[in-house]
Formats: structure tokens, sequence, C-alpha cells
């Protein structure tokens, strides 16, 4: 007997663990945390993030461990920081990790189908896009993968390139620049509003499926250029009415030159005007990823799983708004070193939680929570614990490095200490 209630109590807990939820990991490209409303944003609404913010876990705590798409998309996938591997640039993880598996490949591996829609590991934006490839893949994190396809800067409309244009005679253009265009069209004309309905479809499609799945979807807006369906512009118009950061005299007489961004409202020679529409395109790009979002959100609700999937949003690193007249990402301030990250566990109490995590730990954190064979190999921590106990602390600061500035960031908890290292050089 006692045997047998041992055998029932083993079985129970077993099942317990092995839950089966499905994880849902959506991704947002240059999101700074700053954006959204559900962070505190009065200007650009984000309906919908702002939702699944209601309903599980928001982070306000929470750092990359790369400031650029590369390494940090490298480094939670691989489960390393991108120092250990190496893979500091546009790269696969993969000749460094060997057979080590990724986050979805170990759930590929214990029973999940996984698969991606556009953008998980590294993808050149605009460029990639355009040309519908694979970007910096692995192909043994999945199952099944979608690419999707987009205009980008070329979407017909009203375009402008802001950067190094002083005289408005530089045409748009592709390439890592600031551009806008208010696009001609609906949702469906670009990348994102073609993974929103990719991942809807696949929603649809693991209806009747027996396996449990790991489903990430990457969009690529905000990301530059600044394109999205005109509709999404009119809040933020006219551009004019957009506030900038504060300008402080003398702001940049304290930072260290490894500190001073790589894009400066001077260098790329953006006036008031430009810096504003900049900020509008940005927010307007933000409404649109919010609005696919939704799409994914309602079509994960119909399929009847919500009750038994595990819904992640987040973004591969920040980025800056003219924040001391810095723009886009690298910098290892807030703005940038930071990321959205909300957690939604079916059945846990909505919450906020202010300790300091990375996105590293959503590897081992996703294992734990899905019953996974725990691996000690892997950097992050389990941050489950949090989401029970918003209070629960892994760690006191976190870590972030940017490999181009050749520095180290280590922002401490209870400090306002950026440590850097200079001359740091990988190996
Ligand atoms: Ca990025």
């Amino acid at each position: 007997m006692k045997r047998l209630s041992f055998f029932l109590t083993f079985t129970f807990f077993q099942g317990l663990a092995a839950k089966d939820y499905n994880v849902l990991f959506i991704i947002s490209d240059d999101l700074t945390y700053t954006a959204l409303s559900c962070y505190g944003n009065k200007v650009c609404n984000t309906p919908n993030i702002d939702k699944l913010a209601a309903e599980g876990v928001r982070f306000t705590q929470a750092f990359c461990q790369g400031t650029y798409c590369g390494p940090s998309r490298a480094s939670f996938m691989s489960g390393y920081y991108p120092h250990a591997t190496g893979a500091l640039g546009y790269k696969s993880p993969r000749p460094q990790i060997g057979d080590r598996s990724t986050w979805s490949q170990h759930f590929r591996n214990h029973g999940y189908h996984a698969a991606r829609v556009s953008k998980i590991y590294h993808m050149g934006v605009p460029g990639g896009i355009e040309s519908g490839g694979d970007g910096a893949d692995d192909p043994l994190s999945w199952d099944e993968k979608y690419n999707c396809k987009g205009p980008e800067w070329r979407a017909p409309g009203d375009g402008e390139t802001l950067q190094k244009n002083p005289d408005g005679k530089r045409p748009v253009v592709g390439g890592n620049t600031f551009v806008v265009v208010e696009a001609d069209g609906d949702d469906l004309v670009h990348s994102d509003g073609k993974a929103a309905a990719k991942a809807v479809e696949l929603l649809e499609k693991y209806q009747g499926m027996k396996k449990p799945f790991w489903l990430g979807v990457g969009f690529v807006r905000p990301h530059v250029p600044f394109v999205a369906p005109r509709k999404y512009y009119n809040p933020f118009k006219p551009y004019s009415k957009m506030v900038l950061p504060k300008k402080v005299p003398g702001n940049w007489d304290d930072i260290p030159q490894a500190g001073i961004n790589y894009c400066t409202s001077e260098n790329m020679q953006m006036d008031i005007r430009k810096q504003k529409k900049a900020v509008g395109g940005y927010y307007a790009s933000v409404a649109y990823l919010d609005a696919q979002v939704g799409k994914v959100m309602d079509a994960l609700e119909k399929s009847g799983k919500r009750d038994n999937t595990i819904v992640i949003f987040t973004s591969d690193h920040g980025f800056h708004l003219g924040e001391h007249d810095f723009w886009a990402k690298v910098s290892l301030r807030d703005e940038s070193a930071k990321v959205p990250l909300i957690i939604s566990v079916p059945g846990k109490k909505p919450a906020v939680c202010d300790s300091f995590v990375e996105l590293l730990d959503l590897y081992p954190t996703l294992s734990n929570l899905c019953g996974l064979p725990k691996q000690d190999r892997l950097q992050g921590k389990d941050i489950s614990p949090m989401l029970d106990d918003p209070s629960y602390e892994v760690r006191q600061e976190a870590f972030c490095v940017a490999p181009m500035r050749t520095g180290f960031y280590s922002k401490k908890k209870n400090g306002r200490s950026c440590n850097m290292v200079k001359n740091y050089q990988p190996n």
C-alpha cells in the first residue's frame, strides 16, 4: 500500500511537472520599454501588450545581454553570455556551442514541436527582410520555420530619410538608417503583418496537435526603417507635438568617450523637426507591432490553448529616442540595455516584479516551468519563483555587453554605477 501510495504520489507530481504547457515566445526588435503604455508611456498606446501585462508578470528590471540583435539573440537562445561563446557578431551561435541544445531545441528533444515565424536569431533589417532569407538561423532549433518577406523602406507611401539629410535631397534609402514611411495599404503589406498571419495559421493548425508546441514569433518593428500603414501614424501627427527628452546643456561633459552612443542628434544631422518625426515614426511602428501582437493573442484564445500556454513578450534590446541626444541601440544606458519583459503563466496571479532578471534566464526558467530536465551548464538562472513571489531575487546585478564599445556593463541594484572595463578584447 505504501508503495502504491508512493507510486501514485510520484505520478501525480510527475503529471504536474509535465504539465505540457505550450510556449508562445513573442519577440520584438529594437523595442525600448519606454515606448509602451504598460511601462508608463503616455503618448504611445499599446493596448494589446498592456492586456498581456495585466494577465502576467511584468518585469521592470529586465536586461538584455548584448545591446544589438546578433549577440543578444544568440545569447538567450544558446543559454550563454555573449563573451562566453564569443558569439558577438551577427552570427548563429552553433559553431561555438557544438552539439549543445539551444532553448527551443531542448524542448524539441523532450517531445515539443518547435517552430519559428520570422526573426528569432539574427536577420538583417531591412536587407534580410527584403530578401526573405534565413539570416543567422539555426536549423537544429526548429521543426518548421517561416520567413516573412516585406518591402520595408521600398513600401509605397510617403517616405522621408531623417538621417544625414540636412538639405532634404537624400531619397528614401535602405540599410540601418532612420527612415519614416507612412505606407499605403494594410497590415499584410509588411513583414510583421505576414508574421502575425502565419502565427495565427499555425495556432489554428496546432489545435489538433497532440504534442505541445514551442512557437517563436519574431516581429521586426520598431527596428528602422519606421514603416507602417498610414492609420498608425494618426495619433502622432502633427509630429511637431511630439515631446523630446529635455536638452541639458553640457550633458556629455561627464560621460566618458566610450559612453557617447554611436548615433547622436549631431552625427545623424537631425534637427528638432526630424527628431520629433523620428519619435512619431517609432511610436507608429510600435502601435503597428502592438496590433500584430493582438492578432496572435486572439488566435491563441480562439485555439482553446490559452489555458495551458505560457506567453512571453520581450525585445532583443532597447533603443534611445533622444535621451542625452542619443538615438538607436548599442549604448549601455537603461533605454538601450533594458528590455520590456512579460511572462504570463496560466493560473498565476498578475504582478509587477522589480527583481533583476536577464533574457538569459528565459531558457532555464521555461525549462523548469515545463518540467524539462535541468542543465547546469546554462548561465541563466531559474526565475520561476518570481512568478509566485515577485519579491524573490536571483541576482543583485544584471550583466550586459556592448561588443563594439569594448566595454562591460554591470548595473547594480542599489547603486547607480555603470562599470565599464575598457579595452576588453573578446577571444
Ligand atoms: Ca534588434
